[in-house]
Parts: C-alpha cells; sequence; structure tokens
C-alpha cells in the first residue's frame, strides 16, 4: 500500500517568476531555483513542482506553450533545465513539470499552421467551427460557451472564416484530442521527452477538459446578465476524456516510475474523481479537487465573491479525504497555489495580532491531511495577499485585468462600480499568490537586485525566509517540525482515516486520524476568541505532540489555536 514514493514526499509548488532571480533581470529563473535546493531539503520537502518553464509569449504566465522542447529565455535554458533535474536528484529531491495540454498559445508552429487554410494536415488539431447567423443576419459564434478568462469561447479568424475554440484565453487555442495524430505527438515529444530527461512526473494542467462533446450544444442559461454560459458540463469529464487518459497511462506512464497530479478543476462528484485516481482504473496518481479552495468564489464569475462559513469547510474537506478510503485511491490536500489567493487571508487572519497563530494553525491542518501535501512558495513562511491599497496597477494576471476592464468599460452585464470590482481583486485575485518570494530583509526582498517584474509585498521586513529561518519559533520553524513529524508518523498523518470530531462545532475544526490501533487528535480554533473544546478524547495517557501558543490549557483554545495528540 504505501510503496509508492510520491505519496510520503511533500510536494513544494515553484512559480518560477516570482521565486528567485539569479541574474537582476527582474524574474525569477532555474538558477535561482537551484540555489534555493537546499532550504528546500531543510523545509522537509521530498518534490518539487514547477509551473511552466517552456517557451511561451507568456500571456497567461506559461500556461501558453509555444514551444515544449524549449525552456522560456526568461527562465534559462536547456542545459540549465538538465543542471535543475540533476541537482535535484543529487539531493534526493524529485522533479515534476507542468504539461499543459488542453491548449497550446497561438503563437505554437502547430497553431499557425492550422490557421493556414482548411486543408491543412494540422487543421484538425483544434477546435473549428463555421458561424451561424442570428435573426437580423448577424454572424454569432457556433454557440453560447463562455471563456474561463470572460466573452466568448470562440474567436474568429478572418482568413479561414471560421471559429476556433478556446476554453481559456484568445492566445490559448484548445487542442483537439480526438485527432490520434496530436495525441502521439503529445505523448512522444512532450512527455517522453522530459520524462527521458530524468523528470519524475506532471501536474496535469486541466486534465478533465481534453474530450469537448463534438456537437458543441448549447449550454443552459446560468447566468441571465449574459451572451455567454458556463459550459463545462459540455467539455469536461466527458466519457471520452477517460479514454484518452488511460491511452496516456498505457503508451506513457506506465512506462516510467512517476506521480502525476491532475487539476480536476470544475468536478465536484467523487465518484467522476475515483474514474481517474483509482489505480486499478490506470489513469493518474492523483488530482487536485477544488471544492474546498473555491470556497466563497463566485459561480459562475468567480470574482463575485459569497460569504462562507467554517461548516462548509468542514463539509468539503472531509467529503474530499473521505472519498479514496477504502478502495485503491490517492489524494492529495494544499491550500493554496498560483491561482488562489493566500490562505492565511481567506481561512486565517492577516492581522498582526492573529497572523502567526493563524498561519500556524493552518498549517497544522495541512500537515495532518492524509495524502500527498502540497506546499505553495511562499506558505511556509505566512506570505499575505497584496497590500489592500495597491491599485489596479499593480496587478499583472490576465484574468483579473480582463475582469476589471470588463467593469470598466460596462461591457459585463452585472453594473458595479470600479470600487466594488477593486474591493473583489483585493480578496481574490491571483495575483496575491505571484508577488515575489519573501527570502529576506533587503531591497527587494532579497528576490532580485533588479527592478521586479511584479511588485514585493510591503510586508518583506516582518515577514522573510531568512529572519524566520533564524527563529526556532517562526511560522518556518513551525513547517519544519510539522513535516518531521509528518514523516515520523507517517501512517497517521499520511494514510490515516479521517473522522470528524464535534462535527456540528462552528468555531473549531477538530478530528481524529486513525490507522489499526494508534490514534491523532487534531483541534483547531478558527476564529479570533478563545472557545471551549470537545476534549472527551483525550486521556491521562495522552500526549501533547504539538501546540502553537505557549502555555496551553486544558479544555480552551485561544485564537486559531492548534493542537495534536497522540492518543
Ligand atoms: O474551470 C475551472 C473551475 O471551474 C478552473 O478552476 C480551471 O480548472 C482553472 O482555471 C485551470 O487553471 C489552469 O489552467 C489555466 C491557467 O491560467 C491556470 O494558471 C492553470 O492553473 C489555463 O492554462
Amino acid at each position: 500500500m504505501n510503496a509508492e514514493w510520491w505519496k510520503n514526499r511533500a510536494v513544494y509548488q515553484i512559480w518560477p517568476a516570482s521565486y528567485k532571480d539569479s541574474n537582476g533581470d527582474g524574474v525569477g529563473d532555474i538558477q535561482g531555483i537551484i540555489s534555493t535546493l537546499d532550504y528546500l531539503k531543510e523545509l522537509g520537502v521530498g518534490t518539487i513542482w514547477l509551473s511552466p518553464i517552456f517557451e511561451s509569449p507568456q500571456d497567461d504566465m506559461g500556461y501558453d506553450v509555444s514551444d515544449y522542447q524549449k525552456i522560456d529565455k526568461m527562465y534559462g535554458s536547456i542545459s540549465d533545465a538538465e543542471e535543475l533535474i540533476e541537482e535535484c536528484h543529487k539531493r534526493d529531491l524529485k522533479i515534476l513539470l507542468d504539461l499543459v495540454i488542453n491548449h497550446t498559445s497561438s503563437e505554437h508552429q502547430w497553431f499557425k499552421d492550422s490557421k493556414k487554410s482548411k486543408s491543412n494536415p494540422r487543421r484538425n488539431w483544434y477546435h473549428w467551427a463555421g458561424p451561424i447567423y442570428g435573426p437580423d443576419g448577424q454572424r454569432c459564434p457556433p454557440n453560447n460557451w463562455r471563456s474561463n478568462f470572460g466573452g466568448s469561447a470562440w474567436e474568429w479568424d478572418e482568413a479561414t472564416q471560421e471559429y476556433y475554440l478556446h476554453i481559456f484565453a484568445k492566445s490559448q487555442p484548445d487542442l483537439n484530442w480526438e485527432c490520434e495524430e496530436l495525441r502521439d505527438v503529445i505523448y512522444e515529444d512532450v512527455m517522453k521527452y522530459w520524462l527521458d530527461k530524468g523528470v519524475d512526473g506532471f501536474r496535469i494542467d486541466a486534465i478533465t477538459f481534453y474530450a469537448k462533446n463534438p456537437d458543441y450544444p448549447y449550454a443552459s442559461v446560468t447566468d441571465p446578465n449574459s451572451a455567454w454560459q458556463l459550459a463545462s458540463m459540455h467539455y469536461s469529464d466527458q466519457e471520452r476524456n477517460f479514454d484518452y487518459i488511460r491511452e496516456m497511462n498505457e503508451k506513457v506512464l506506465s512506462k516510467y516510475n512517476c506521480m502525476t497530479v491532475g487539476e480536476f478543476g470544475p468536478t465536484r462528484d467523487t465518484n467522476v474523481a475515483l474514474r481517474y485516481v483509482k489505480q486499478s482504473e490506470k489513469r493518474i496518481s492523483m488530482g487536485f479537487q477544488f471544492d474546498t479552495v473555491n470556497l466563497g468564489f463566485g459561480n459562475p464569475n468567480r470574482f463575485e465573491t459569497v460569504p462562507f462559513k467554517l461548516a462548509q469547510f468542514k463539509e468539503t474537506y472531509s467529503k474530499w479525504h473521505k472519498y479514496v478510503e477504502n478502495n485503491d485511491g490517492w489524494d492529495c490536500e494544499f491550500l493554496e497555489n498560483h491561482d488562489l489567493p493566500r490562505s492565511v487571508n481567506r481561512f486565517g487572519s492577516d492581522d498582526p495580532e492573529f497572523w502567526e497563530a493563524s498561519c500556524k494553525a493552518l498549517a497544522t491542518l495541512e500537515a495532518t491531511s492524509s495524502g500527498t501535501l502540497f506546499i505553495y512558495q511562499g506558505q511556509e513562511i505566512g506570505m499575505t495577499n497584496m497590500p489592500k491599497d495597491w491599485s489596479i496597477d499593480e496587478y499583472r494576471d490576465i484574468e483579473t485585468l480582463n475582469y476589471y476592464n470588463s467593469v470598466k468599460q460596462k461591457s459585463s452585464n452585472s453594473h458595479i462600480s470600479n470600487e466594488k470590482a477593486m474591493e473583489r481583486i483585493r480578496q481574490i485575485s491571483r495575483d496575491h499568490a505571484r508577488t515575489p518570494v519573501q527570502w529576506n530583509s533587503s531591497k527587494h526582498a532579497g528576490f532580485t537586485s533588479g527592478r521586479p517584474w511584479i511588485n514585493v509585498n510591503k510586508n518583506y521586513i516582518s515577514i522573510n525566509a531568512e529572519d524566520q529561518s533564524n527563529d526556532e519559533k517562526s511560522v518556518l520553524s513551525f513547517w519544519k517540525k510539522l513535516l518531521l513529524l509528518r514523516q515520523k508518523y507517517l501512517l497517521l498523518f499520511i494514510h490515516g482515516s479521517f473522522e470528524h470530531v464535534d462535527e456540528k462545532n462552528t468555531s473549531i475544526m477538530s478530528y481524529i486520524k486513525h490507522h489499526e490501533n494508534s490514534k491523532l487528535f487534531v483541534a483547531l480554533n478558527f476564529t479570533k476568541e478563545s472557545r471551549n473544546f470537545d476534549t472527551s478524547h483525550i486521556t491521562k495517557e495522552s500526549k501533547l505532540l504539538v501546540s502553537n501558543v505557549s502555555s496551553p490549557t486544558d479544555n480552551t483554545l485561544l485564537p486559531y489555536e492548534g493542537r495534536i495528540y497522540l492518543l
């Protein structure tokens, strides 16, 4: 059961542009990553995952690849990538790359060819469809699908008089996975190319989106204010998708001792998720579910935020931890990535009075979660969202800027003020995760000697890795301690089954983890007040393994206090 290497190693996600710059051009790079491998080893992670480093026009920060076999100049060269793989392996660190194969950049040669003419041999490598005409004879896209980044999911091509499909930006045309020749090129020239260079697996972008309903049906109206509707029911988790991923496993993954983690996007049904992650199904190792981390995001428009309660958090958390129990599936745990605001702002508090305790409470939750644990750069030092007084000029993300412009130009039908739009952006823009890592208290937080491409958060003087490395009470030291315990008690921490305690409690999340006869009890106060908690499982024999306050008192948890007991 525990044989696979990828189950017990915590993964550290690196978002290269904002991680560490070695050459002073203001953008992080591969040599910068190499210079920090000892820091990561000391933190206690066993694998790193790099968001895309391939050649790209960077419309969507590398999630728009124009050549899968080249490294983007801003990050370095192929020999830098090879050196990184070697340096990781020297330190017994595994390395995952980001596989973005639902779409390419419109600058990729494949798309340039596809666009040339209807008869080009690569025409069917992408989704092309003719227009339909409205009552007044006006030209309209083939259907009402909405792009994830706003507007129609179809873009008109004047030269060949057809539309192409883009679930994301118009510079990210969707690949047509129905084309077998294309699939084989992806397997051979993208996946095997990198696996043969020694990478240990992939994070697989938008893995549920490859198969589209070939009839491109209209989506039913969920947003009456818009012409464009959420249509993932027609392009996510389609039956053909399961065939493709099985084939990918047969032709590629099964031939390597590699790990795969798929991004499950809109998937909310655990039975559907199981079809990807059960080992007997022979597809991928595990998947990211977004039920928990998307709490509070609007649907269909994520910027239309809604309040959420701890009860919902508890519910989705247990749903997605229990779904793989008692079968041969595997799960993973994360609260942050490059598309999400910082976890301390969302689930804890960045108020100086509570910041440290809440960072540590969230770390306690993360470290005691079953499955493969993912930590996002800067999370280990409690980095926070961008300052609230920053204007739109500080933001860089295509999704955020598209949203802001649609409000400003009143092109979205939900007429709200620019201030309201900014308020939402301050809550959930993807840029909150994308400010540079705060390495030390020197200029630009030690991220670069040049001018950073996106500004460093002003709080780097008080929140940075160097100071925290020298402080045994810091958030970073706390993470190190937890990651050691996670290894020491791995059957409980990583493989244990999960049971809520006092499930109805609206302030405290507490649970038992068990494996055979051993048990762990975890209690976390998610409020800014002291609260009594259910101590019925604690006995004289119980051992307090971890607490994030200096003097824990018997049955009261201080604000954001967290404890782990070995029962
Ligand atoms: O569709 C979703 C939710 O219903 C999204 O969560 C979707 O899965 C997500 O936006 C996909 O993200 C990934 O692909 C994007 C890229 O911008 C993101 O950074 C990446 O994580 C396009 O490649």
